[in-house]
Parts: structure tokens; sequence; C-alpha cells
């Protein structure tokens, strides 16, 4: 499971010989805690969070030249582009070297030391943040509960969550699926804390990965009793009031619904939630095919889950003769279809299954 010994050494290595780190990190729970487990390991570095599109691009090499690193890591993003390994290797940027930490689907690129569990094989793929941490646990261990959020966040229970429960009774009872840990317990809520905190405008989010760093123990966070801990929450009430507004009416259509085989919800909003509405509703009506859009000028953004039958073949076929995309994984895609089509697309879509 994971990487091998000597994999966790190559990255201890090359983190312990950076003098100037540079991170460019996944911009959800798992990216950041990874962030986040490395740099408090060796004491320094700066991060940036990869936006939007997961692809260290171009857009990128702005930011690599102002920070000047010897050693640019790139945790839990699933592409980048050669001309961006080439161009910042070159002999105006000196970016010695590029450690790339991904559980994706493995690509290959040159003149990067890319480290993906899935090459030793494709069932193996624990989340970034259980890689970091196995890289700094023997001397890090007081950052458990970091990376259990980024861990469980990312939908997985790892092997040493005993040890988290011996120490946090009180925000994980016992052993479950992660999918119970994120909407029944303390620990899910630090998940939610730290995926909508890095929501709305992007100073707001790096001011809360700042007081992030300045935590020690979650229960700051939760209780609220240090000044970086409330700071972090007040952040996380102001767009969780938003999130529980739209899940209290997504809950209201779908017990209104007559129809309990789909929930189709769709909502308007600043911020985009429907990847957690889609999972939040899909662990409380596990029977129904889950549609969930974000109203937008021209089209609608959308979530599709499923639990017991793949959703991806339905979505390919209904968005046949319609202006609109998707993709994604069997049982968890995501897409966009014209507001003209929509109802026709709704129709197709629920004729598949
Ligand atoms: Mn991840």
């Amino acid at each position: 499971m994971g990487l091998t010994a000597s994999e966790y050494k190559n990255i201890r290595d090359e983190l312990l010989a950076s003098e100037t780190p540079f991170f460019l990190f996944h911009d959800d729970p798992d990216g950041l805690t990874s962030f986040l487990l490395l740099k408090r390991f060796i004491g320094k570095g700066r991060g940036m969070m990869v936006k939007a599109e997961p692809n260290v691009n171009d857009r990128f090499l702005a930011a690599v030249k102002s920070n000047k690193p010897d050693t640019v890591f790139v945790l839990d993003v699933a592409l980048m582009q050669q001309s961006f390994v080439d161009t910042i290797k070159s002999h105006t940027f000196g970016v010695k070297n590029i450690v790339w930490i991904d559980h994706h689907q493995p690509v290959s690129l040159n003149g990067v030391q890319y480290f993906n569990p899935r090459i030793h094989s494709p069932k193996n793929n624990p989340p970034a943040s259980y890689l970091c941490y196995k890289t700094v646990a023997a001397e890090r261990k007081e950052d458990l509960w970091l990376a259990m959020i980024g861990i469980v966040s990312d939908w997985h229970m790892p092997e040493f969550a005993e040890e988290y429960i011996k120490e946090y009774p009180d925000l994980l009872p016992k052993r479950m699926t992660a999918e119970e840990a994120l909407f029944t317990t303390p620990l899910g809520k630090l998940g939610r804390i730290l995926s909508f905190m890095l929501k709305g405008p992007t100073s707001e989010a790096h001011a809360c990965i700042r007081a992030l760093e300045k935590i020690k123990d979650p229960h700051e966070i939760l209780e609220r009793t240090t000044g970086p801990g409330k700071f972090i929450h007040n952040k996380f009430k102001a767009i969780n009031n938003e999130y529980e507004k739209l899940l209290v009416a997504a809950k209201e259509a779908a017990n209104a619904s007559s129809d309990k085989k789909f929930l189709i919800y769709t909502y308007k909003s600043q911020q985009s939630f429907s990847g957690d509405l889609a999972n939040e509703l899909l662990f409380l009506y596990p029977d129904r095919i889950l549609v969930v859009g974000r109203e937008r000028q021209e089209a609608y953004m959308l979530s599709f889950r499923a639990r017991n039958v793949p959703v991806l073949p339905g979505l390919k076929k209904a968005l046949v003769g319609i202006d609109g995309y998707g993709g994604g994984h069997e049982n968890a895609c995501g897409g966009s279809v014209n507001k003209n089509d929509f109802e026709k697309f709704v129709e197709q879509f629920k004729a598949q299954f």
C-alpha cells in the first residue's frame, strides 16, 4: 500500500536537500494537508494552489520565476505539461529538481521525479496526504490529525486510523468507512472546514492557510480556542451558512418528490457546492441517482452520483443531440448542459435507467 520505502526515502532526501522549496498543490483538503505536512517537516517553503483545471502548465511560470526555488514539489495534481518542466529547468529559471507526488491516473514526463502508487498497482491509490504523511511520520507523529483530515476527505480510511481514534476519540469514536466519518463525525466536519476555507477570494483562502499553519491541535478550530482557530472557523461559518441552506432545500425537494429513483436539484450561488451537495445527498439518499446542478448564465454545471448503478454511460448517452459535455468516473462524474437543452437532457438522462 502506498509507495516503497526507498521512494519515501527519496522524497525525504529531496525535501531535506532543498533550501528554497516551492509547493504547488491541489486546492482541496488532500492537496492542502499534503503541502502543510511537507512544509512543517522541513520548516520552510512557500506554496501556491492549483485552482480550476488540475494541470501544472505555463500559467505557473511567473510564480516559479518570482520565488526562485531550487526544487518544485507538485502535490495531488493530476496533470503537468512538458513545456512547464522544460522551461523551469532551463538556465534562466534554474530549478534543479521537480518532485511530483500524486495518486491520479499515472502519466509520463521527462525531467520529473514522479511518485505515484498506482504505478505499482492500479488499485493502490491512497490520497496524496497519506503519501506525504508516510514520508514524514517518523519525525512528525504530532501531525497525524492534519493527515487524517486530508486522507478521510479523499474517501480513504488508512491503516493507522486506530492511532488517531486513541488520541482523538471525540473526533472519531471508532473505525468506520471514510464516508460515514465524513458525514457523521467531527473529523468529517474538519474536512468540510478545510474544503470551505479554500472557497471564495484567493486572498481569504491564503489568510486561512497561514492561520492553519499555526494550528497545533484540531480543537483550536472546532472549539475556537485560539486566534487562528477562530479565524478559520469564521470563514467556514460564512460559507457553510449558504451550504446548509442549499442542503435543506435539496432535502425538502427530495422528500416532496414522488420520484424516489432520481433526485434532481438545481441551485444558484456565487460558490460552487455541487460536489459537496452531491456527496452528502448520496449519503442521505443512497438508493437514488443524483443530479445536482448549479445554474449559471448560459448553462447548468452538473454533478452526477449513484451508488448502485454506473452513471457515466447514462450521462454519455443522454448528451446525444444536446449542447453540453460530461465526463469523470463511473459512479461520480460531472458536466455542463446549456439551459435551453436542460429539460430535454433530463428526459433523456432518466430514460437511460
Ligand atoms: Mn487527492
